[in-house]
């Protein structure tokens, strides 16, 4: 598999790249039943130990509708291995011919998972960057959190110019052919994620950024415009970090959430009223010091409808396979 077209998730802490990876493979799955092609996406272990075992303990949490949770040991690297085809529609056959030559879609898949806020200690020697800088096309998860953008250590303009400073320097280091203009050649499918959050939600549709197919009430609500939905969310260094560092044409945006919405069971339609596939409970723990305190633990409410999760993943394939 040396050639494989190799392509890399990452994402801050608590950006949700474990769920991204679990929904990954349901979504996967969702897909081949619907448009009659079969899909998979399996571990590559003699690569990356446990990768096997990691996607099938987190897609059992997705099942049992709760989060994984989350990495507090050492870092890891997981590796998969996607197959798949197109749906041989007339039309589509040819383009995706085209694009893919056999019409059989094969790829690598590297998780990168580790504790929150190990990213932005790591300096330029970590393997992290090299493992990074190796991949022919990236995707980050944006974690829209408005707690976490407040942080000056966990938000995405920290994690994201530290990678990317980091990355540019492997190429450097390996003579700095690859960087064409000062920037990296990577392509990047940027996914503004968790957008089924009930605030995040509700400030996307207030500024008209949330649409819902005329065509068919039971399609989910999507982003209309997800580079759009970024410049609004996002601080304006972050918007400029990606368009400084990534080739134009090679960056796409995406509305993802891996949970996706509650759909009601009698109407199997989502209802606008309450749409979050989220529950929240209050827990009570005995804090630090042996005082009660509380704190929030989320689960899922009913089957995750994933949205955003494969299309990130089926462009870069097909972009970077349109490549001479
Ligand atoms: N609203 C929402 N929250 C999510 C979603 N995916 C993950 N989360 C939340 O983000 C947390 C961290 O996700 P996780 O996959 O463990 O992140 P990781 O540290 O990047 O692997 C989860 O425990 C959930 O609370 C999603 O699709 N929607
Ligand atoms: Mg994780």
């Amino acid at each position: 598999m040396a050639n494989a077209i190799k392509i890399g998730i990452w994402g801050g802490g608590g950006s949700g790249k474990t769920t991204f990876l679990a929904a990954l493979r349901i979504a996967l799955l969702k897909y081949a039943k619907s448009t009659g092609t079969s899909w998979s996406i399996n571990g590559l272990d003699e690569i990356s130990p446990r990768s096997s075992l990691f996607l099938e303990e987190n897609t059992r949490h997705l099942q049992r509708l709760v989060f994984p949770p989350a990495t507090l040991g050492a870092p890891a690297t997981y590796t998969y291995e996607v197959n798949g085809s197109y749906p041989s529609d007339k039309v589509l056959e040819k383009a995706w011919n085209w694009l893919t030559k056999s019409g059989h879609v094969q790829f690598n898949l590297d998780v990168f998972d580790y504790p929150g806020g190990y990213l932005i200690t790591r300096d330029a020697n970590d393997s992290l960057w090299e493992y990074l800088a190796g991949c022919d096309g990236l995707i980050y998860l944006f974690d829209p959190d408005p707690k976490k953008e407040e942080n000056a250590n966990e938000s995405n303009f920290a994690y994201l110019q530290r990678s990317l400073d980091m990355m540019r320097r492997v190429f450097e280091r390996n003579g700095g052919r690859a960087l064409e203009r000062g920037q990296l050649p990577q392509h990047l499918a940027f996914c503004i994620t968790k957008y089924d959050d009930v605030g995040i939600f509700k400030e996307l549709e207030d500024r008209d950024l949330i649409a819902l197919d005329g065509s068919d009430e039971s399609l989910p609500p999507f982003i209309s415009d997800p580079e759009g939905a970024f410049e609004f969310i996002a601080d304006e260094l972050t918007v400029q970090t990606i368009r400084a560092y990534f080739h134009k044409e090679r960056i796409k945006y995406f509305g993802t959430t891996s949970v996706g919405f509650y759909v009601d069971k009698q109407t199997g339609k989502v209802d606008m009223k309450r749409f979050s596939n989220i529950k929240v409970v209050q827990e009570e723990y005995v804090g630090e010091q042996g005082q009660p305190a509380q704190r929030e633990i989320k689960s899922i409410k009913s089957k995750i409808n994933p949205i955003g999760v494969i299309e990130p993943v089926l462009w870069l394939h097909r972009s970077l396979s349109a490549q001479p």
